[in-house]
């Protein structure tokens, strides 16, 4: 029997395993050794192509992605979208993360030909042979898959963090995780708060909750975060917070990233999208863990600028950190590292330890150093990721 020939054997699960973890040994760089990504040098001369034109991925679901021509750069119409598959040779290659392309990456697409094109579908469609080299990426850890990067987005000029005060109740780790996510890529985070008429209708009745509301915000400004506190619900976008929201987000491209039901899509809709998003109407089937929104999708403002709606994500768990990474990445440690006895500190009880030293003298606020600290030790091992996520 010639070797490669089909054999009962290959199909014995242990055999299979044995090829996946071959496979997956295949690393990172494979990839960007390939011509996948392509440089900007190239990308103009290439997009002169017959047949070829850059384009926006603007949705991206399992098997298949939408992207939308580009108009000049920068510019998509979110409303015109082809179909488009990556091409099959740069699938073959098993990956460190869990999708080769995202929402905001910039492809060079090649018109599919009629064979080529389902015909079961209406849209046009193209395949996807090159990526531009990104400039930020936004990514978690797969909830199915530890080991794995789920990109959520590529190219985003900002990270705007939605939480909502109540219904689902604030949760401020997750904000520093996300944070994190904003510092290691150096793009602005903005933090909006949302729900806050739920907020001043438990004043009276839950004074410390409200308080520590306060007193939080108040920290996260004083970092040097742009913090707002507004209430999608009843406010105007024409004025107060909602008209400042309005233009930090006019000419970028904004990732909305956020628990299900915080409000991220109710705030698209405040600034005039070209396709309106699905807002949960039904709290209560909402809290059961079910959401309308299942993929991250990319719209234009009719305000100017493009926002990047994210599915409903139940969990959020940072891959592994280094401490120095993750120090850089809590703005205010910044300022000491380099200044604990141990050039390796943890800062978790070495002696002569700087920043356990400020919190100390109150320069680090406490639950901001638990949030290092959740970070760092509850990446360390799979128990940990797993009581991690919320
Ligand atoms: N009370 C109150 N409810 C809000 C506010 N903003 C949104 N909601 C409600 O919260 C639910 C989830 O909103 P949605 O925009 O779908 O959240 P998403 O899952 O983050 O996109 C919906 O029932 C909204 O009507 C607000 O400011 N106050
Ligand atoms: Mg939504
Ligand atoms: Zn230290």
């Amino acid at each position: 029997m010639a070797k490669w020939k089909y054999d009962k054997k290959d199909r014995d699960a242990s055999n299979f395993d044995k090829i996946r973890r071959n496979r997956r040994t295949v690393k990172k760089s494979d990839l960007e050794e390939s011509d996948f990504i392509k440089p900007m040098e190239e990308w103009v001369e290439l997009g002169k192509k017959e047949d070829f034109f850059a384009a926006r991925v603007v949705e991206v679901h399992k098997r298949y992605a939408f992207v939308s021509p580009e108009l000049e750069e920068k510019s998509v119409d979110t409303r015109d979208v082809w179909l488009a598959t990556v091409a099959r040779k740069y699938l073959l290659n098993d990956r460190m993360e869990r999708n080769l392309i995202a929402v905001g990456d910039r492809v060079l697409c090649q018109v599919s030909t009629e064979e080529e094109a389902n015909v079961s579908q209406d849209l046009p469609s193209c395949a996807i042979l090159h990526q531009a080299p990104r400039h930020s990426k936004i990514s978690r850890s797969d909830p199915t898959d530890a080991g794995r990067e789920h990109i959520l987005a590529a190219n985003v000029d900002q990270l705007v963090i939605i939480a909502s005060y109540l219904h689902p109740t604030i949760r401020w780790g997750l904000i520093d995780r996300y944070l994190v996510l904003a510092e290691e890529q150096r793009i602005p985070a903005i933090i909006i708060l949302n729900k806050k008429d739920l907020l001043e209708e438990v004043k009276k009745e839950d004074k410390e909750f409200y308080d520590e509301c306060q007193n939080k915000l108040a920290l996260y400004k004083s970092l040097g975060y742009s913090v707002f506190s507004v209430s999608t619900l009843t406010g105007n976008a024409k004025s107060g917070e909602l008209k400042q929201i309005k233009a930090m987000l006019q000419g970028k491209i904004s990732i909305l990233s956020g628990h299900s039901g915080v409000g991220k899509s109710s705030l698209a809709n405040l600034f005039a999208p070209e396709i309106v998003q699905d807002v949960e109407e039904n709290p209560d089937i909402f809290y059961k863990g079910r959401h309308t929104t299942s993929y991250a999708a990319m719209i234009k403002l009719g305000i100017g600028g493009y926002i990047v709606d994210t599915p409903g994500i139940r969990s959020f768990l940072l891959a592994d950190r280094d401490q120095i990474s993750l120090t850089d990445s809590f703005i205010e440690f910044r300022q000491f590292l380099g200044k604990c006895k141990f050039r390796e500190c943890r800062h978790i009880d070495e002696p002569g330890c700087a920043v356990l030293e400020a919190i100390e003298e109150g320069k680090i606020d406490k639950a901001r150093y638990s949030s290092y600290l959740n970070i760092l030790t509850g990446t360390s091992s799979r128990e940990g990721r797993v009581k991690e996520d919320f």
